[in-house]
Formats: C-alpha cells, sequence, structure tokens
C-alpha cells in the first residue's frame, strides 16, 4: 500500500523517495490522463486539455531529483508535472473540470495548474514563457541568500522562442541555478520536428551559451533522474545552468481535438514499446521491490483512486463567479498570501 492518496502535496511530495511510489505515481498520471479524456467526451471541461501520457517518466524523474523549496515553471502540457510534485488527483481534475476542489479554486483551468506548497509556479500556456521566469526564481533565490534552483520545463518547439535564447544566454552569463529541461517529443503541435528545428538534438544549443547540454533518454525515469541529480548539483555549486533534453513521445496528439493522423505509421507502435512505466515496472521486479505480476493490481489500486478523486471532483460546485477578482494581487490588501511566491 503506498501513500499516494495523501491529501496534503507535500506529503505526496517526500513520499516519492520511495521506488515503489515512483512507479505509483507514473501509474497516477496515465490514469489521471486516461479520465481527464473520458471527462472530456462527458461533457466535463471546458476549453482544451493536453495530455502527456507517454512522459511520465520525465516527470518523476524530475520530481524526485529537486527539493519541494525549488521552483518548477512548466506549460500547458503540465498534468504530469503538478502530479509528480505532489497535487493530488483531486486538485488536478478539479483544476480542469473547473470545480472548487481544484489546486487554483476552479479558476485556472487545465492551462493554469499552481502549487505552491511544492514550488509549481502556475503552468502557462505561452510557449517559452516559463524559460525567464525561471531565472527570476533563481535570481530571487541568489538574492535571499537561498539554496533553491529553479527547473523550467519546456517542449522541442519552444526551443525555436527568442525566450529560450535569452533565457539561457542570461542564465549563462548570470551563472544561475537553473535547470533546463526541455522534453523533446518530436512535434511542436501538428509539425515534426525536422520541418521546424535544423538540429535534430536540442541539447546541441547549449554549447552556443557554454553550458552543459545533455542528451537522456526520457522513457527511464533513473535516466532522467540521474542526469537531474547532476545538473541540480552543478546549480547548487553555484556553477550554473544546464541544458538537459529528455527524449520522449507523446501517446495523444496535440490537445484533445488533434487525431494526431500526420504520424508516420508505426512511430507510435514503435514507442509504446519502450513505455515508461513498463520499463520502470521491469526494473523494480529485477530489483525484488515488485512482485512479479504485481504491476496489474497496482494499475487497478491506482485506477480505482483517481476513480473515487474523480467522483469527489463532481460533487464539488464551480466557483462563484465573483471569485474571479480574488486573487489578482497578492500584495494587495487583503491578498491571499498564499499565492505569494515571492516572500518565500
Ligand atoms: C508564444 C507562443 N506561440 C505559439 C503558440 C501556439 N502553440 C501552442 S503549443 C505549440 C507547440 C509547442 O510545442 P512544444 O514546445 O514542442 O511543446 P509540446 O506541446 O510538444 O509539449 C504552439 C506553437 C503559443 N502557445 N505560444
Ligand atoms: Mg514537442
Amino acid at each position: 500500500m503506498t501513500i499516494s492518496n495523501s491529501n496534503s502535496p507535500l506529503a505526496r511530495r517526500e513520499a516519492l523517495a520511495n521506488r515503489l511510489e515512483q512507479l505509483t505515481r507514473m501509474i497516477e498520471i496515465r490514469s489521471v490522463e486516461d479520465r481527464i479524456q473520458k471527462l472530456f467526451a462527458e461533457g466535463h471541461v471546458r476549453g482544451s486539455t493536453h495530455l502527456a501520457s507517454g512522459q511520465e517518466a520525465v516527470s518523476v524523474g524530475i520530481a524526485r531529483s529537486i527539493d519541494p523549496d525549488d521552483i518548477v515553471t512548466c506549460t500547458y502540457r503540465g498534468h504530469g508535472h503538478a502530479l509528480a510534485l505532489g497535487v493530488t488527483p483531486a486538485g488536478v481534475i478539479g483544476e480542469i473540470c473547473g470545480r472548487v476542489i481544484g489546486c487554483a479554486g476552479g479558476l485556472g483551468g487545465s492551462m493554469h495548474l499552481v502549487e505552491p506548497e511544492v514550488g509549481l509556479l502556475p503552468t502557462a500556456a505561452i510557449i517559452g514563457a516559463g524559460l525567464p521566469i525561471a531565472c527570476g526564481a533563481a535570481m530571487a533565490a541568489r538574492a535571499r541568500g537561498k539554496d533553491r534552483i529553479a527547473v523550467s520545463i519546456f517542449g522541442d518547439g519552444s526551443a525555436n522562442i527568442g525566450a529560450f535564447h535569452e533565457a539561457l544566454n542570461f542564465a549563462a552569463i548570470r551563472k544561475l541555478p537553473v535547470v533546463f529541461v526541455c522534453e523533446n517529443n518530436l512535434y511542436g503541435e501538428y509539425t515534426r520536428i525536422q520541418l521546424s528545428t535544423p538540429v535534430e538534438d536540442i541539447a546541441i544549443r547549449a554549447t552556443s551559451y557554454n553550458m552543459p547540454g545533455v542528451i537522456v533518454d526520457g522513457q527511464d525515469a533513473d535516466k532522467v533522474a540521474e542526469a537531474m541529480a547532476a545538473a541540480v548539483a552543478r546549480a547548487r555549486r553555484g556553477e550554473g545552468p544546464t541544458l538537459i533534453e529528455m527524449k520522449t513521445y507523446r501517446y495523444s496528439g496535440h490537445s484533445r481535438s488533434d487525431p494526431a493522423t500526420y504520424r508516420p505509421a508505426g512511430e507510435l507502435d514503435a514507442w509504446l514499446k519502450r513505455d515508461p512505466i513498463d520499463i520502470f515496472a521491469s526494473r523494480l521486479i529485477e530489483e525484488g521491490v515488485l512482485a512479479a505480476g504485481g504491476l496489474e493490481p497496482l494499475k487497478a489500486e491506482t485506477r480505482e483512486a483517481v476513480e473515487r478523486a474523480t467522483a469527489e471532483v463532481l460533487e464539488s460546485p464551480a466557483p462563484d463567479l465573483g471569485e474571479i477578482l480574488s486573487h489578482i494581487g497578492a500584495h494587495s490588501a487583503g491578498g491571499d498570501q498564499r499565492w505569494n511566491f515571492w516572500s518565500r
């Protein structure tokens, strides 16, 4: 039995030190994404949503390598990162369904997940936006004499945005404690990487900014964590940023309206053979942490927990319209200090 069902983001984060919990969290992420897809079909979700099934090892590998006090920025494809960092399934599903139980009280929606307790800044729809913000968070930490680092997670397409280049340049010049993590899933919206990007490996761009550029098998949570540990240690030593490229793949289309018919035949099947949950489960069986045949019961147990969270969400009301103006500024009189990241 694991403690994934805890309602405390911090407790859920700390639980990730445990190998079985790491596997459970990857399964939880997959189950939540599957449930969100179904909630869409059932008409419970407004707008769009961007699933990251297939990329679970990146989320869990990162979350287990950093402290809850560190700061993370990511994008609309951030449900998995939020769960890995500690946001509860009800917090994520509730936010996507626009219910008060959601991690932003139902006001943010799918692309604006947030949890100050575990350092998750509000996720952003504007690609590349999180990179300079991570630099700012790192500068703030340094100015306050804190040991905190910032991690910015973004996609391969975002590596063609000006903010990517400005942020890497600035972080290198100032030796900022930032880890730039590019999730290279081969596509930016409906465009294959070769049609938008003249290099095969995003990591090579680190050379221009005189920082280490590392290519990692993003389907293997241990390899993700190993690369993260080196980059995090370098950042904490004051030696500056690292660019890590995670080679990974999203099983679904860009967003829920995209059937991904632009993918070459056989590509999805080839990636499914290197499924991050299967890879990690096999390793845990080898290590004796998981019983042979233990994966399916764990999946069933986790799916049930996600189902219970979904039921809780569907019982939760939508926020009052008047709430829209309630979190405009943490610094304003009566502002809710829970959202004031900068006082940390
Ligand atoms: C500044 C900006 N330009 C364009 C868009 C439209 N847009 C949304 S997602 C996307 C592709 C991003 O691809 P990638 O960075 O590889 O991330 P992925 O969706 O694969 O995780 C684009 C161009 C945007 N959101 N922001
Ligand atoms: Mg991409």
